[in-house]
């Protein structure tokens, strides 16, 4: 199977990309427009891009919103509460039925690499042990990373450390950790300390949730990046949400710029995540609770978007469509102008693949798997002002999905 009428980001023309089985085959400039042949895929002049990436979910929690009650206040502390009773009921199957739903719905969007972060602060592991199956039974799919995501903390809670190494025992591919929930300032520098260690002993990525609160003192970013840089670790590290750096006064950011950059980490946003739990103790003027995203991408480091939730304790919506979140990201953070529209899809394609540390696995380049995407516009900026779809996605090299847009007649 071929495809014709591509545009490419970021060059001019239309293109035409050889498939050959599983792989793409070659990639070559069209000098006009033309008829598909039978058996070929028309992009019609739209984009045709990498898939969509996934960076940041938690599949063990999606769906659960409501059971057995609702987070009324919006904070992130008291979804942590309604996650600890839902956790408490948790089975293999549940976790199993719910994490499948919810990969359809991010199929059914165009993407196609996932990491989810699965909280292994249960004495069970239930959770992990079935996240483990989940990612053998949908490799068809999605290719899933899974993050040892301590919920209730390393070291405060019992056994933490104990668990996280299990966890990983047991296949987790990311070590995570949530040092501004530690009890404790020096609990959440020993918990930073002790899951570099773990992932520099056993080989994981890390993606660490860090500083998720409005509280300017939550400086354990400084501490993660520090570590990352002294181990060579960085671009293997990923901060997840940072929001305390929206809360940072401009004196101390500019000095802890230096220290991001010399550690190469990463960063992902949830950006309709912190917009809803973050600010909930102000009353005006209210912040908005998210990191320094545009300032973060200027200076030339690695930042993408992500999901965090769908309908959990933490955010009552959510569908799959990582589009919505960069349409919302990019007004939340200022990022509307032109150059930044133009670009906007490096916040859910390559920048999240450099995240995920997908190398040559991920890319349209000859070679490489043939992953790709037929979208319904022909550039990045026609993409978020139409609220535009991935129509057809395309995975080793055969269609796991095609959309058929709704259509309008007037009068
Ligand atoms: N857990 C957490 O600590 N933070 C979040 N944003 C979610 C779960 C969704
Ligand atoms: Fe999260």
């Amino acid at each position: 199977m071929n495809i014709v009428n591509a545009r490419l980001r970021g060059r001019e023309g239309l293109f035409h990309i050889a498939l050959d089985g599983s792989r793409i085959a070659a990639i070559s400039a069209q000098p006009a427009a033309v008829i598909a042949p039978e058996g070929d895929l028309d992009a019609a002049s739209n984009l045709v891009v990498p898939p969509f990436v996934e960076p940041h979910i938690h599949l063990d929690a999606t769906l659960t919103a409501g059971e057995p009650a609702w987070n009324m206040s919006g904070t992130l502390f008291e979804g942590i509460e309604r996650w600890a009773e839902r956790k408490a009921l948790v089975t293999h199957e549940d976790t199993k039925t719910r994490a499948r739903k919810t990969i359809d719905m991010l199929v059914d969007h165009g993407i196609q690499h996932v990491r989810t972060h699965v909280d292994v602060t249960d004495p069970s592991l239930a959770a992990l042990k079935a996240m483990v199956e989940v990612r053998e039974e949908t490799r068809h799919l999605i290719d899933l990373q899974i993050v040892a995501f301590p919920q209730e903390g390393i070291e405060s809670y019992a056994n933490g450390r104990a668990l996280m190494e299990q966890a990983v025992a047991l296949g987790a591919d990311v070590v995570g950790g949530i040092p501004h929930f530690e009890n404790t300032r020096d609990q959440g520098v020993s918990s930073i300390k002790f899951l570099m260690d773990l992932a520099e002993r056993t080989g994981c990525l890390v993606d660490v949730h860090c500083d998720e609160t409005d509280d300017p003192q939550s400086r354990f970013l400084e501490v993660l990046a520090e570590e990352a840089r002294v181990r060579g670790m960085g671009e293997r590290v990923t901060a997840s949400h940072t929001v305390a750096m929206g809360s940072y006064d401009n004196a101390y950011c500019s000095k802890l710029f230096r220290l991001l950059k010399m550690s190469k980490i990463n960063f992902v946003s949830c950006p309709t995540e912190s917009i809803h739990l973050q600010g909930r103790f102000d009353s005006y003027p209210k912040r908005r609770g998210l990191t320094r995203v545009a300032e973060i991408d200027r200076a030339g480091m690695n930042i993408c978007f992500g999901q965090d939730s769908i309908v959990d304790p933490w955010y009552p919506l959510g569908n799959g469509n990582i589009l919505r979140i960069l349409e919302a990201g990019l007004h939340i953070c200022h990022m509307l102008g032109y150059s930044d529209l133009q670009r906007s899809l490096d916040l859910i394609t390559d920048n999240s693949a450099r995240t995920l540390h997908l190398g040559e696995r991920y890319g349209l380049e000859v070679g490489r798997p043939a992953n790709l995407l037929i979208l319904s516009a022909p550039d990045d900026y026609e993409m978020i002002r139409t609220q535009g779809y991935a129509l057809v996605s395309l995975r080793n090299g055969e269609v796991l999905m095609r959309r058929t847009p709704a259509s309008v007649q007037r009068g």
